[in-house]
């Protein structure tokens, strides 16, 4: 399999998590691509018109995409639990994977807002008052996040406070939402977080 990856970009760790937690990072050849919304690359655009990553590829020639579609592809291999089958669990696990994205989906415009020579003022406060949202929203939730299995739900939501670190560090989440950094700082012991921590380059 090949993977179109950047260590930059959340979704491609989402991923990427999940192929540690699954054991297959062996199996995956990462293929370093940038992709750039302003910028569509012809060679991305071959596996994947919309220019995105994460994009895979399998051996047969078919190509998948997005994150979370690698996500559930990967965990089938493996007979992973990732994605919970029983209802009672596969629901949180899927409200909280479209939380994390949602958040990323919100992060990715914020900062793409921001670095426009002219950014609209309404717009940067909209993005910031629905990441703050989120957050004081997610603390209430920690204990939950924290108690249930780990599945592609946390998983998501770990990796959109990570894009936080990496893009946002002076916005503090910590402080507002201390519950939450603490279940995020003990997700961050484990190998599949660690090894995946978003670099430039
Ligand atoms: N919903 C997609 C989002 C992927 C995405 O937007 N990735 C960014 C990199 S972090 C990208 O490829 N941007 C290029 C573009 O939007 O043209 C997923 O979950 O895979």
């Amino acid at each position: 399999m090949k993977l179109h990856w950047s260590p930059k970009s959340p979704y491609v760790r989402k991923v990427m998590v999940c192929a540690h937690e699954l054991s297959l990072v062996a199996e995956i050849t990462l293929v370093r691509s940038v992709a750039a919304m302003l910028k569509p690359n012809a060679q991305l655009m071959v596996d994947n018109p919309l220019s995105k990553i994460p994009t895979l590829l399998l051996d047969d020639g078919t190509t998948l995409f997005d994150s979370v579609v690698i996500c559930e592809y990967l965990n089938d291999l493996a007979h992973g639990s990732l994605f919970p089958r029983d209802p009672a669990m596969k629901l949180p696990a899927l409200r909280w994977h479209a939380f994390g994205d949602g958040l990323l989906d919100a992060l990715i415009l914020w900062r793409n807002e921001r670095e426009r020579t002219s950014p609209l003022a309404p717009l940067l406060a909209a993005f910031e008052l629905k990441t703050r949202s989120s957050l004081a929203q997610l603390d209430q939730e920690a204990f939950a996040l924290a108690q249930a299995p780990l599945c592609i739900g946390q998983v998501t939501v770990a990796c959109a406070l990570g894009y936080i670190d990496y893009r946002f560090n002076d916005l503090g989440w910590r402080t507002l939402a201390p519950r939450l950094a603490a279940w995020h700082a003990s997700l961050m012991q484990r190998p599949s977080f660690k090894d995946t921590e978003p670099v430039d380059g």
